[in-house]
């Protein structure tokens, strides 16, 4: 895989700014600008009020109410896996992505499969309190298959692809989930290895310990409201 853009210059930086809740997968987003070292602002959205914490109404930014958004000097981008894409282009000096066609096809395997093998098909009917039991059972019955198949990939292998990139950054942000949920990480021995490596790794380590940090502190916020 090739990750360098040949000859490329280097890039504008425009200022980001990052809408996004605790522990949601907008961490993801999070991650990648550390691990690129790069600065960016960050808006957190309380994911029961839809308003930011400073009183804004969320649902004016994107009246569909999910994180992340990313805004670029103004310009909205919604969904993760183009977000991500995007952070990954402005920033390209950190090599968060594949420059070639595909290395480039691979990450969006990647990006599809955690995003809805994982993230809508499996983890967001487990995690939503609202869903009905029947639903929470069916998503369940998928989690084999799909777990089983993604310790056999990464078996032996570092991360997704041949070098960190955001695929993996959107990866821990989900298996974070599992820890709320009846899915046992440990079933899994290369996905528990990878996780238990990741978590290690200093951008993942930085913005997963300043997330747990707000996510308490939204917790205490629900219960005292
Ligand atoms: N398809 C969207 C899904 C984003 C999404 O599900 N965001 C969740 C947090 S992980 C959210 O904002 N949930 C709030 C809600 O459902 O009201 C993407 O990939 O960005």
């Amino acid at each position: 895989m090739r990750w360098t853009h040949a000859g490329a210059r280097p890039t504008f930086l425009a200022m980001m700014k990052l809408y996004f809740s605790p522990l949601a997968c907008s961490l993801a987003t999070r991650i990648s600008f550390y691990e690129a070292g790069a600065n960016a602002e960050f808006v957190e959205v309380d994911p029961k009020t839809k308003k930011t914490l400073d009183g804004r109404d969320f649902l004016s930014v994107t009246s569909l109410g999910l994180v992340p958004v990313l805004d670029v000097e103004g310009d909205l981008l919604l969904e993760n896996a183009a977000i991500l894409q995007h952070v990954a282009e402005r920033l390209p000096e950190a090599q968060l992505a594949p420059t070639d066609l595909l290395g480039r096809a691979r990450l969006q395997q990647w990006l599809c499969f955690i995003g809805t093998e994982l993230h809508k098909g499996l983890f967001t009917p487990l995690l939503d309190k609202k869903a009905p039991q029947d639903a929470k059972a069916y998503a369940l019955s998928k989690a084999d298959a799909r777990l089983t198949w993604l310790d056999e990939k990464l078996a032996g292998r570092e991360f997704l692809l041949d070098r960190f990139s955001v695929a993996d950054a959107y990866l821990f942000t989900i298996l974070n989930w599992t820890f709320v949920t009846p899915v046992e990480l440990k079933k899994f021995p290369a996905i528990f290895e990878y996780y238990t490596r990741l978590s290690k790794r200093p951008s993942i380590a930085r913005a997963f310990a300043e997330e747990r940090e707000l996510y308490a502190k939204e917790l205490a916020r629900h219960a005292a409201a």
